[in-house]
């Protein structure tokens, strides 16, 4: 059975929760977290690199004794620490520190002392009164503790859509290698390419006879069966995603991937537009009465209703369909119009690999282009670089950019905007570099006014050239802070600079509706891949599939540039 990082990165999750219950060394559980956040992030799997013969400890957070458990898991598929822990705890544990105002000091009392071992206990024993008798705890708490868990039962789990990529490549691979199968197309969010997905919608068109039912729910990673008849099946994978499978005849394809890829707000707008026609669109087909008209492509589906074909990103029902019918479809931005990438890290700062490296993974890419944007010294945890650092960069940057051919590197930074707005580095020392990109690391809580006022302040730098991650959002993690991004827009277009979109799978920030708002002011946004690994450009293509939700063309989007053209826009004008 093929391990997934997003596998390995649990096992590190659940070691790091384990240990922390135990009371274990704080580094010791930190590494584990780090490992794991590694893992999360890793565009490659693992277990390919280490088919190639790879060497994991290169990747950060990673020594002797972490790839050595990787390469367990991924020989085994058990991790034998994990495994003597789970002996140690019961398995169900572990949710509770899920669980909003719970450490793992308080879950530890509640396991030894009034036996809570699952959410479900937790929430018994909170109903009945029994927490608040706990040292520590108190009536409060108690109270506390029944609503997080009330929360938290409603809230069903999503996957951030890289990970979902992970689960979705290999089932696809899979389902195609079955006797008899032609098409395998995944729809549902994961086509519409959102952020993240509640499940994977899988379609299928197969030869009569083919066993791809099941094969599909013997599949390996399958851990539950939910439904299975001849024509569609659900199930979960041992990871908790849950996919469903249809499998359609070939005169149906069109009208199924339609119907599946929704969304089904757009679904029910197009079906509207159908019914004033007289049609009927189902996931069978488009019918005029027990005539069938079309269905057998989307574009079919689309043209039966007097609609050019609508691209699977903007199919949230957020105007696209008066767009089409107008003639005024954006022709979306395409991973192929990159021409280079304005935000990377290298093992200077918090990155691990080399400039060299960096600049031959970017050409490989096919990109022209690579901005070096290190940390600055403000975000010490990253060890940031100070002027001298910096400069003993552009050095080497230079010496490089004189020897490699195909690819240029542009001396850059990621500044930290401090809490007044300043910035970490002198503005002499920004002044040599070719691009200034600004970013928010530290004080997340500000009010709405002098988080903005901050950032403004920024801007008015005269060397920032780029607003990072502009709403600071980490999906599931944390919020965005509170700005007002319409001002922050309006001022970087008063002030020529630019906004990333920041393509890194926990990340993907710029807000698809804030793409669209920063089109509609005439700010260009960046997609830029935040790579920290030479592996990390692959992240691209979840930027503009982003980008294309938040309806960007080609020419809305500062590196689809030419170094030639860009050059002039990275210089301030004003
Ligand atoms: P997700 O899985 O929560 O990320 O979002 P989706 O959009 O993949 O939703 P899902 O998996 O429930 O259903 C896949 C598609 O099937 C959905 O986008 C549109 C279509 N669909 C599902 N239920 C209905 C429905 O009741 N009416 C219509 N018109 N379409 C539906
Ligand atoms: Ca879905
Ligand atoms: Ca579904």
């Amino acid at each position: 059975m093929p391990i997934h990082n997003a596998d390995i990165a649990l096992v590190f999750e659940e070691i790091a929760d384990r240990l922390e219950i135990q009371g274990a060394n704080p580094f010791r559980i930190r590494a584990y977290r780090n490992a794991a956040r590694t893992l999360a992030e890793l565009p490659q799997e693992a277990r390919v690199l280490l088919e190639r013969g790879e060497d994991l400890t290169r990747l950060p957070g990673i020594g002797e004794d972490l790839a050595a458990k990787i390469r367990e898991i991924v020989d085994t598929g058990h991790c034998s620490l994990l495994d003597r822990l789970r002996r140690e705890l019961p398995p169900a544990v572990t949710e509770l520190l899920r669980i909003p105002g719970l450490g793992p000091k308080r879950v530890k009392a509640l396991y030894h002392d009034i036996e809570v071992q699952t959410v479900e206990q937790l929430y018994r024993a909170a109903r009945d009164g029994r927490i608040r008798a706990l040292p520590g705890f108190g009536e409060k708490t108690e109270r506390n503790i029944l609503q997080a868990v009330e929360t938290h039962v409603s809230q069903s789990r999503r996957f951030k859509l890289a990970v979902a990529a992970q689960y979705a490549e290999a089932l696809t691979a899979f389902l195609k290698a079955v006797p008899g199968v032609k098409r395998v197309t995944v729809a549902g969010s994961f086509r519409r390419m959102r952020e993240t997905v509640g499940d994977l919608d899988i379609l299928v068109t197969a030869a009569a006879g083919s066993p791809v039912m099941q094969r599909f729910t013997g599949y390996d990673e399958v851990a539950e069966v939910l439904s299975a008849g001849t024509t569609r099946a659900s199930v979960v994978l041992k990871s908790g995603l849950q996919v469903d499978l249809r499998v359609v005849g070939p005169e149906s394809y069109g009208a199924a991937l339609h119907y599946f890829t929704g969304s089904k707000a757009h679904n029910i707008a197009i079906r509207r537009i159908a019914q004033k026609l007289g049609l009927k669109i189902n996931e069978y087909g488009v019918f005029r009465g027990d005539e069938r008209i079309a269905g057998e492509d989307e574009s079919s589906v689309y043209k039966s209703v007097g609609l050019p074909f609508i691209p699977p990103e903007l199919r949230e029902d957020r105007g696209e369909i008066e767009a089409a019918h107008a003639g005024r479809l954006p022709k979306l931005v395409e991973l192929a119009d990159l021409r280079g990438d304005l935000h990377a890290h290298t093992r200077a700062t918090d990155g691990h690999d080399s400039l060299r490296d960096m600049a031959l993974a970017a050409k490989a890419m096919g990109l022209e282009y690579l901005a070096i944007t290190e940390h600055s010294r403000h975000l010490t945890v990253a060890h940031g670089l100070d002027p001298l650092r910096l400069a003993r960069q552009c050095e080497e940057i230079d010496r490089l950019n004189g020897e490699l051919e195909g690819i240029t590197l542009l001396k850059g930074i990621e500044v930290d905007i401090l809490e007044d707005g300043s910035l970490d580095l002198p503005d002499e020392v920004l002044s040599r570099l070719d691009l200034v990109i600004g970013a928010v690391h530290s004080k997340f809580h500000l009010s709405r006014a002098k988080q903005t006022e901050r950032i403004l302040r920024a801007m008015d730098h005269p060397h920032f050239s780029m607003l990072a991650h502009p709403s600071g959002r980490l999906i599931d993690e944390r919020e965005p802070y509170d700005v007002d991004m319409l001002r922050i827009i309006r001022h970087a277009r008063g002030r020529g600079c630019f906004l990333e979109l920041n393509a890194h799978p926990e990340r993907l920030d710029l807000l698809d509706s804030h793409c669209l708002m920063a089109k509609e002011e005439g700010v260009l946004v960046s997609i830029n891949s935040d790579a920290h690994s030479r592996y990390d450009f692959i992240n691209l293509r979840y930027g503009v599939g982003q980008a294309r939700r938040g309806w960007l063309e080609k020419h809305d989007v500062l590196n689809t540039r030419s170094l030639v053209a860009l050059r002039p826009l990275l210089k301030r004008t004003m």
